[in-house]
């Protein structure tokens, strides 16, 4: 029996839904830390998220603003394509969705790019950016996002590959044509639906 096959059938043992596992991955207790390049480091009151592109009212947000608009808590599994699921993570944070009302999204886009610190982007469509759990996060299981995690504040998107949710997230780009984020352009799917393993270009 291969690693994978061991790895379902413990879930199984320990009375968890295997449907909730992607094909092709492995329930992992652990937290790994997955990113490119080196973890930023800001003065207190430096963080700030930008949201712009076809918005009818562009702003930027202190810490200070994010944490005084209504957040919520939601509980969901994660998946990375490096093929780890880690189930239950609680994060706290605004709905990316109440930011585009804020900023009033214009007729016509239909995309969103991701921009991270140090200049990691990943692409989304409007609409799995805008659902009910997919927050601007600046908790996770109740404690300030540790800055390996992507704190001090981080996209969450439980439902695609981890890749979308931006660590340290800056900017919030709203466009009307979907273009490759970092990953995207290196070799990594447009969408990245880990339950139709759509891993790599055109799977
Ligand atoms: N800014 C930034 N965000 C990023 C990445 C990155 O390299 N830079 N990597 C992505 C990938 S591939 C994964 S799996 C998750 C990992 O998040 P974690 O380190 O908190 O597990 O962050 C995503 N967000
Ligand atoms: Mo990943």
């Amino acid at each position: 029996m291969s690693f994978f096959e061991r790895n379902r059938k413990e879930l199984v043992e320990k009375g968890i839904d295997p449907a909730r596992l992607p094909p092709g991955q492995y329930l992992t207790d652990r937290f790994p830390v997955l990113h490119v390049g080196d973890v930023p480091t800001y003065a207190p009151g430096e963080w700030t998220l930008s949201v712009f592109g076809m918005v009818d009212s562009p702003f930027t947000l202190t810490m200070d603003e994010l944490k005084a608009m209504p957040s919520v808590k939601p509980t969901f599994d994660i998946h990375c394509v490096t093929k780890w699921s880690k189930f239950d993570t609680t994060w706290t944070g605004v709905r990316v969705r109440d930011l585009f009302e804020r900023a009033g999204v214009q007729k016509g886009a239909k995309f969103v790019m991701e921009h991270a610190e140090f200049g990691y982007t990943t692409n989304i469509p409007l609409p799995d950016i805008t659902t009910d759990d997919a927050i601007v996060a600046y908790q996770f299981e109740g404690e300030d996002i540790e800055p390996i995690h992507g704190g001090p504040v981080r996209i969450v998107v439980p439902h695609l590959y981890f890749w979308k949710s931006a660590k340290w997230v800056r900017g919030l780009e709203l466009r009307d044509k979907d273009s490759a984020g970092f990953w995207e352009r290196n070799g990594y799917n447009m969408y990245g639906d880990p339950f139709k393993e759509q891993r790599h270009t055109g799977d």
